[in-house]
């Protein structure tokens, strides 16, 4: 596989084996994260890396790109049909390169855009203090009910109507449930703010029609390409015909240089994919398996936020198991079960070791597994969570891990 590196650097080499290995054997429950095809990985590793591609297909600052052109084009027209939306940018390098060019075609810093807080399942550029969202923009912020962890309607109007934001951003990077985005283009409506959707988490599942669709009710949408989407790491901007140039202005030259066209050829192999039907069967079973998860989860004592899932997140308080996010993360990590701490709403702790833990099951539906696995994979993560002191008890479930995967290979032929 990799037989040139191997001898130029053996220690990156070791690196990249090491991470293979590790993969395969564990139990990858980051919610955000995926395994791409091997046809993906080829495209992402081409000598399209080598080329300066600064423009758009056939308009392009540099010779020589008449082979990145039909690529990228390719990825164009597969993200447009794919979403059915109107245009594509497909180079933002990732979700919050998207946001910030989609945000600052529509908005001047110091004008007022309204997100989701972070601390309730939002995303870092939504308008977080500590990310460029927060310092450029005066940010309002809504959340969910404090009683069922969805989203407090009444606190989004009565938030909009007060600030009169230009921006409102609907989208969450930790929400386990369903969003109705005609409810927010309503909101945007009355007070005539621009709605922009950043469907990162759940574009995979909106491709598949299994959620409500962003695209009739927004003038922008942005994404990354590597979630449930199952794509290269990156980003992408869709958007109405009306907003094309801005948007295509606002990405090169407004805040990038050189598209990474090895990345977008992966995008459009991820595309085509995804445009297969047995893509559909693929997303359907990422909520199966989330419910089936969420199910094995409650059977076991968990506190699920909201009380469990639609889409393939899940969210866990642990504090009633009397541990805490991070002495979480880290004992399930030990065991083989990948996690990441997470604040939850109305935590009461902080963002470095929070009250929960967020789980979802694209990587693991990836892999082929199904809902029995599920089960057994929700009684292994408690069990942990239950005794995150004990080293028995984690060296018994990373046996049983260990077996688990072995039965599920990833990326077969792929030796580390
Ligand atoms: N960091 C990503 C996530 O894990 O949800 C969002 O950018």
């Amino acid at each position: 596989m990799m037989s040139f590196l191997s001898q130029t650097d053996p220690k990156i080499a070791q690196a990249i084996n090491n991470e293979i290995k590790r993969a395969q054997q564990g139990v990858e429950l980051i919610a955000s994260e995926n395994f791409v095809s091997r046809a993906v990985l080829e495209a992402m590793g081409s000598v399209f890396t080598n080329k300066y591609s600064e423009g758009y297909p056939g308009k392009r600052y540099y010779s020589g790109n008449q082979f990145i052109d039909i690529a990228e084009q390719l990825a164009i027209d597969r993200a447009k049909k794919l979403f059915g939306a109107d245009h594509a940018n497909v180079q933002p390098h990732s979700g919050s390169q998207a946001n910030t060019a989609a945000y600052l075609a529509f908005v001047k810093p110091g004008d007022t855009i309204m997100g989701m807080n972070l601390s309730m399942g939002g995303h870092l550029s939504h308008g977080s203090p500590v990310n460029f969202s927060g310092m450029l923009f005066n940010v309002v912020s809504y959340g969910v009910d404090e009683e069922n962890h969805r989203i407090d309607w009444d606190n989004v109007r009565e938030v909009a109507l007060k600030e009169k934001p230009k921006l409102i951003i609907s989208g969450a990077s930790a929400y386990p449930r369903e969003i109705d985005f005609h409810k927010f283009r309503e909101i945007a409506d009355e007070v005539g703010a621009i709605h922009l959707a950043d469907v990162a988490h759940i574009a995979g599942l909106i491709v598949a029609g299994l959620h409500p669709d962003p695209i009739p009710e927004c003038e922008v949408v942005t994404t990354t390409t590597h979630k449930t989407l199952r794509g290269p790491r990156g980003g992408m901007i869709l958007c109405q015909e009306e907003h094309a140039k801005m948007i295509n202005k606002m990405i090169f030259p407004g805040i990038q240089g050189g598209p990474l066209e090895h990345m977008i050829a992966a995008k459009a192999v991820a595309f085509k994919e995804a445009l297969q039907p047995d893509f559909k069967e693929y997303q359907r079973q990422i909520i199966l398996n989330a419910k089936a998860l969420a199910k094995s989860l409650i059977g076991e004592g968990m506190i699920l936020v909201s009380g469990g899932t639609d889409n393939h997140l899940i969210m866990i308080d642990v504090t009633e198991q009397g541990t805490t996010g991070k002495l979480a993360e880290n004992a399930l990590h030990e065991a083989g079960i990948f996690t990441n701490k997470n604040m939850i709403p109305y935590d009461k702790r902080t963002p470095f070791d929070p009250s929960g833990i967020r789980i979802g099951t694209p990587a693991l539906t990836t892999r082929g597994m199904k809902e029995p696995e599920m089960k057994a994979i929700g009684e292994l993560l408690a069990e942990v969570v239950k005794k995150v002191e004990s080293e028995a008890v984690i060296s018994k479930v990373r046996r049983q891990i260990t077996e688990l995967c072995s039965k599920f290979p990833l990326y077969e032929g792929l030796k580390a």
